[in-house]
């Protein structure tokens, strides 16, 4: 009786030792499937960010490399329409005076604040509303300091930021 006790134990010891072994191979197997998706699209660096209906960014620094090709999604986590809390993501030229294109911007309601001359931009979004997204994908420009803002009227004292080129 004492042997068969004995021997049970060992049964037991075992099967656990089995269980654990795999625990750690399925937990393996699901670090390697992950870090081959990570790794599947080098190409293009999304930069993901969202605004709010207290008509804010969740950034106000953007980092690339020169060369980089650049995706901003951007992310309405509010609920409020476009027509009251709209917001786009605008990356301006180099040497744009913000709150000049800001206020040039807030006049052009017929093509959703995005001044006709497209002079100024180098790339934006379209105007969105709460549980909305929208993307822009283009290339880095050279390196430097870029100013972003949303265009929709009065937006851009609060939501502005900087894009940064290393
Ligand atoms: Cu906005």
């Amino acid at each position: 009786m004492k042997n068969f006790k004995y021997l049970l134990g060992i049964l037991v010891l075992s099967i656990l030792i089995s269980c654990g072994n795999q625990e750690k191979k399925a937990s393996k197997s699901a670090f390697e499937t992950q870090s081959e998706t990570s790794t599947q699209d080098t190409s293009v660096k999304v930069i993901e960010i969202t605004a709010n209906d207290a008509m804010q960014f969740n950034t106000s620094k953007i980092e690339v490399q020169a060369g980089d090709k650049v995706k901003i999604v951007l992310k309405h986590v509010g609920k409020m329409p476009k027509n009251v809390m709209g917001h786009n993501f605008v990356l301006l030229k180099k040497g744009v005076d913000l709150v000049k294109f800001g206020n040039k911007a807030a006049t052009e309601k017929d093509s959703e604040y995005i001044p006709d001359d497209g002079d100024d931009v180098i790339a934006h979004t379209k105007l969105i509303g709460g549980g909305e997204t929208a993307a822009v994908e283009f290339n880095a420009p050279e390196s430097g300091s870029y100013d972003f803002l949303c265009s929709f009227p009065g937006h851009f004292a609060i939501m502005k930021g900087k894009f940064v080129v290393k």
